[in-house]
């Protein structure tokens, strides 16, 4: 009784002490994230930690990293991005009408009815497919930290019920000093990596949403609607989380990216993925979809931990001694610091921009 009691206590206070904790801050405690080294994977580890239904074998003939990624993703010129856009919007004209430009497109492939090509955003690689006119998108759940698929590939994707694609083994260095750089290179070349059509399509709970895209990203895959608001988690804009009305989500969706006219509801693929662990953060009704990572590597999943798949944050907010209706707060990305001093005034934000950095 004693135990219980004290446990009991114990989860109370750790529980009303959280959201406090976890989404406010004192000014002078706000350090940025300091950049950690991180040592990249080895051959072995890759292999080791490969998920179950991907199956690797080694090609005799094959094309190399270095042929086949002549421009590097993270550091190409607008002028060459236009080009890849102009390509993209010819070769993939009935991808680029079902997906918009949610994805950049490799390899497509007709099979019967059935339309696929390879597909690659910010959160991965995915196998698309237009079959009877209507898309569907498959998350494969390959880190770009340790595969790379070749962009052009000489075989066909889909044979005998699998999906399958050439590439490499790499892994990624984060170049300190030099923010959103990514050094990158093959460890080993000449992979044939397949995937059964089953195990990819398999979607246990009908959601819209393959099993392996719900368990990387930490949603339910035996559950249609994981945060039970009523909405499937494929149609919901806060999948993870129910939304809530009050003076501190409201903060957080003044400062989320805005995307103008573009409907983000039809996007079912594109998210904003963002590190926390602040309940009025999760709490948020968004305009976009959008995805939490917990802060702790321990509670993230498997690929999101060794995947780097958010583009910015939105800090802890920062409370202020002498005016308790002032608060600061700032988002950053790769590139980019901006300092804000919010303040709530009948029932409303007003936000200043107070400073900031470009790099
Ligand atoms: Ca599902
Ligand atoms: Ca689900
Ligand atoms: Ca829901």
């Amino acid at each position: 009784m004693k135990i219980f009691y004290f446990a009991s206590l114990i989860l109370f206070f750790s529980c009303s002490k959280s959201t406090e904790e976890n989404c406010f801050i004192n000014r002078r405690d706000q350090v940025f994230e300091s950049y950690k080294e991180q040592r990249p994977y080895t051959v072995k580890q890759i292999i080791d930690e490969k998920p179950d239904y991907l199956q690797i074998t080694n090609l005799k003939k094959y094309r190399s990293f270095k042929e086949d990624s002549t421009v590097s993703h993270s550091n190409i010129s607008s002028e060459e991005s236009e080009n890849i856009f102009k390509r993209q919007d010819k070769e993939f004209k009935t991808f680029r009408d079902k997906f918009s430009d949610q994805f950049l497109y490799y390899s497509q492939q007709q099979v019967g009815n059935a339309l696929y090509a390879l597909g690659r955003n910010r959160m991965g690689f995915w196998l698309l497919k237009i079959e009877n006119n209507i898309p569907k998108a498959y998350f494969i759940g390959l880190s770009f930290s340790h595969y790379y698929i070749n962009e052009i590939l000489e075989i066909p994707i889909i044979k005998d019920g699998f999906f399958q694609f050439e590439g490499s083994l790499v892994k990624i260095i984060k170049v300190a000093g030099l923010p959103g750089y990514d050094d990158y290179s093959a460890m080993e070349d000449g992979k044939l990596f397949k995937i059964n059509l089953k195990d990819l399509m398999k979607d246990s709970d009908n959601d819209g949403y393959n099993d392996i895209f719900e368990k990387s990203f930490g949603l339910n895959p035996e559950n249609k609607d994981t945060d039970g608001d009523g909405i499937n988690d494929f149609d919901d804009m806060n999948p993870m989380f129910r939304s809530e009305r009050n003076k501190f989500t409201q903060l957080y969706e003044l400062l989320l990216p805005k995307y103008g006219m573009v409907d983000m509801k039809k996007l079912h693929y594109t998210f904003q993925i963002y590190k926390s662990d602040c309940d009025y953060f999760h709490q948020i009704n968004s305009n976009l979809r959008v995805l939490f990572i917990p802060e702790e590597k321990n509670n993230q999943t498997y690929y999101t931990r060794i995947t780097d798949v958010t583009e910015e944050d939105i800090s802890k907010i920062q409370t202020n001694d002498q005016d308790s209706n002032i608060f600061y707060i700032y988002e950053s990305g790769s590139s980019f610091t901006n300092d804000y001093a919010a303040e709530y005034v009948d029932g409303k934000w007003i936000l200043k921009n107070i400073g900031g950095i470009v790099i």
